[in-house]
């Protein structure tokens, strides 16, 4: 496959927060080691000026995903504090990019980086049309954020070697990733668009 990059593009990284690092509340296997192929996409766009959008998990202590609140995940990503922290060594550069968070008021979740957020609007003032998707996790908030997009008509390419899954049920990544080729969604990896 044969793509690259241009005008209207945007790169989107979901939730590399600490809390979804090994080790952190909610962590998602093998997180931590997508980081040096994060910054490489965030590297060229950058280098090309393109917009980058981060994407985190913000709740309040209060939030109703958490089990004490009578919701399904331990707590985590609560707003402010370290475990909310984007990880350590991901590259957020000064310029032109965005931070939008996501499931910040108690009473509504959000997997999808466009529920409740400006992202949809940030991307449409600026003309963008086809989103690089990234981050944790591919079965969930990448998931997601992806058919969030598709459904809006962007087009999107799912970084498959820039994402990681939770699998709580073996096969679930797999089939998130079936289901996103199925709205439209292409599948690569760096060396389809750059040159090593
Ligand atoms: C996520 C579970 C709860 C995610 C967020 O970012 O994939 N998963 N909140
Ligand atoms: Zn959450």
């Amino acid at each position: 496959m044969r793509l690259d990059i241009a005008e209207h593009d945007a790169l989107i990284v979901v939730d590399m927060q600490n809390d979804f690092m090994p080790g952190g509340a909610l962590p998602v296997p093998g997180a931590d080691t997508i980081v040096p192929t994060l910054n490489r996409y965030i590297e060229r766009f950058e280098e090309r000026a393109l917009p980058i959008f981060f994407t985190r998990d913000w709740h309040p202590k209060t939030h109703l995903s958490f089990r004490q609140n009578g919701g399904v995940w331990p707590e985590h990503c609560i707003e402010g504090s370290e475990g909310a922290a984007f990880c350590e060594g991901l590259h957020i550069p000064s310029d032109n990019r965005f931070i939008i968070s996501k499931g910040v008021s108690e009473e509504f979740d959000a997997y999808s980086g466009f529920q409740g957020t400006p992202l949809a609007a940030l991307l449409n003032e600026r003309g963008t049309r086809r989103l690089l998707v990234c981050g944790v996790a591919t079965d969930y908030c990448v998931r997601h954020t992806l058919l969030g997009a598709e459904n809006l008509g962007f087009r999107t390419l799912l970084l498959e070697d820039a994402v990681k899954g939770v699998d709580l049920h073996p096969g679930d990544c797999d089939a998130a990733l079936r289901e996103m080729m199925r709205k439209g969604a292409i599948l690569c990896r760096y060396e389809d668009i750059f040159d090593r």
